[in-house]
């Protein structure tokens, strides 16, 4: 049996899950993963790897279908409940999915697939409904997620993880920040991406601790939460930190006393999917007392380092190796380099990913001959900790905790009828880390940006949509011709 779902049994009556303010047990969570895996074998032994994207917000339905799945021997393919209907087509092609499991709020939204690709959609109630079905017996080393990634190609890459890798993600944050089953998280991050699915749903489940859904990111509401005195931990993106900050500044000082009192008492807040700046560490300091634990990680390796749980958490760092986590730097020649030296990110061991779903040169290009997982991230060992200091390719921007992709953004920017050429850069921003900004090469004058932006949002999620915008009539480039794209972010604070 797969190591949750094993571990799941011995629970039994805990509160696995909070949903919509109803708790749901340990017991309730196996069964009803049960009913799922029943009715999508259908009288079938094993899954066989059958792809099975599902479509489903944060809540008790996606967890049980998420198990289901991986009883019944299919891979999960989490989809974007924020995605426009050609994000969520592309993943649907690129698995080769023939169905795709559908929460009732979307299933209008999904129905022009239903017909334009012959997928079928199947409603949650219905996989949810009582059945039993022997299940089979699943390897360690079979495919059991994909997650999509943007990277320096136009498309979104399906990062493959097996359920070895999965294990090894969730297990080496269990003991790094030893969690039990007293814990009690608050998830408020999208449940397509490793840092709500492994760090905080996935570490709580197989800890036999409680994981709180709130459907979205809301800063009052994840005040009141933390107010309530239940978490023990809270886990989020910089940005979300921002913006608990901004709120907090807002209220009288009874109520900012109050939530300070309440945020001390939690025993242990983490930070990470994109850089924290000291200064939004420095004023959470100031108003819970916590200093955040940073760490870093990326949908290929799940986490790779952390500041300690016990001992010194040093602003802009990111700690050491996590366990069982094999890291170097490198330079240009795949050298590895020596402490106060800036190298590349590799990585190695049980928790990197297998492959990029039927990608093979991506797949091999990612590894070095010997093994190593190539991150593109850049970082220096000072004083024994890694601090990250960028990226190798302009082209990966992140924002808000999001990786995106400058190049998909141009891909679809260009199709637009008053855009000769663009060029999309992510310029340095506090609350969102980098805002997504585009440069359109036009002859035209008095070009609408606001409608070149509603254009583009039927196309891509609002966290990809440009927020700035500079109209020029040729881009710069060097003498190879390529946009260069550090004189472009210039630009922008040009008069
Ligand atoms: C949204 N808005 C943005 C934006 N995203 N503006 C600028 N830049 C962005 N990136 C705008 C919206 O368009 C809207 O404006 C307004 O902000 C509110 O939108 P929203 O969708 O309600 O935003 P909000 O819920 O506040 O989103 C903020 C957030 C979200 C931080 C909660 O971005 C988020 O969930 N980020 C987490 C992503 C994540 O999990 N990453 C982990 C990847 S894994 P308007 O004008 O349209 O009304 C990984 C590995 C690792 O990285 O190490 O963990
Ligand atoms: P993703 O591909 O969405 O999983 O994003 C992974 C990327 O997020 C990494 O390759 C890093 O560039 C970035 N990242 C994650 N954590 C941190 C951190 N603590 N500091 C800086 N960058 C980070």
């Amino acid at each position: 049996m797969i190591a949750l779902l094993g571990r799941a049994a011995s629970f039994n009556d805990r509160t696995a899950l909070i949903s919509q303010g109803d708790g749901y047990t340990y017991r309730r969570l196996l069964k009803t993963s049960k009913n799922v895996a029943a009715n999508l074998l259908d009288g079938a032994a094993d899954l066989g790897e059958a792809r099975i994207p599902f479509l489903i917000p944060p809540s008790f339905g996606y967890a049980a279908v998420q198990w289901g799945i991986w009883a019944a021997g299919g891979i999960a393919v989490p989809l974007c409940v924020l995605h426009p209907l050609p994000s969520i087509q592309y993943v649907l092609e690129d698995t080769q999915a023939d169905r795709v499991i559908v929460h009732s709020d979307y299933i209008d939204f999904l129905m022009p697939l239903e017909q334009e690709m012959g997928i079928t959609i199947t409603s949650l109630e219905s996989v949810l409904d009582e059945n039993t079905h022997a299940l089979p017996d699943i390897a360690p080393e079979r495919r059991a997620m994909i997650l999509y990634t943007s990277g320096t190609t136009n498309k979104p890459k399906g990062v493959v993880s097996t359920h070895a890798n999965i294990e090894a993600q969730i297990t080496t944050l269990v003991k790094a920040w030893e969690w039990g089953p007293k814990d009690h998280i608050l998830n408020i991050l999208p449940l397509h991406h490793v840092h709500g699915i492994i760090n905080v749903m996935g570490c709580a489940l197989w800890s036999g601790a409680c994981c709180e859904f709130l459907p979205k990111f809301d800063a009052g509401a994840v005040w009141k939460t933390i107010e309530s005195g239940r978490l023990t931990l809270f886990m989020a993106v910089p940005t979300i930190y921002f913006k608990l900050v901004s709120f907090w500044e807002n209220l009288s000082q009874n109520e900012q006393k109050s939530l300070s009192g309440a945020a001390s008492k939690l025993r242990l807040m983490v930070s990470g999917s994109a850089a924290l700046p000291v200064t939004v560490l420095e004023k959470w300091r100031d108003i819970s007392g916590q200093t955040l634990l940073e760490r870093y990680g990326m949908t290929e390796i799940g986490m790779g380092l952390s500041n300690p749980y016990w001992g010194e958490r040093r602003p802009g760092h990111v700690g050491f190796p996590l366990p069982g986590v094999e890291m170097r730097l490198v330079n240009g020649e795949n050298d590895p380099v020596g402490e106060n030296e800036t190298g590349e990110i590799q990585v190695k061991g049980p928790s990197v990913f297998k492959e990029y779903w039927q990608m093979e040169t991506a797949t091999q290009k990612a590894f070095t001959k010997d093994g190593w997982f190539i991150t593109g991230d850049i970082a220096v060992l000072n004083k024994g900790y890694y601090k990250i200091l960028g990226r190798d390719s302009v082209d990966i921007i992140k924002s808000g905790g999001y990786k995106i992709s400058a190049l998909e953004i141009e891909d679809i920017l260009r199709r637009h009828e008053v855009v000769e050429d663009c060029a999309v850069v992510g310029l340095p921003d506090e609350e969102w880390g980098e805002v997504v900004s585009a440069c359109i090469v036009s002859e035209k004058e008095g070009i609408d940006t606001a409608r070149v932006s509603n254009w583009l949002r039927e196309q891509l999620p609002a966290y990809k949509i440009p927020r700035n915008y500079i109209v020029r009539r040729s881009l710069p480039r060097n003498v190879l011709g390529k946009v260069t794209k550090n004189e472009l972010k210039k630009m922008f604070s040009e008069p």
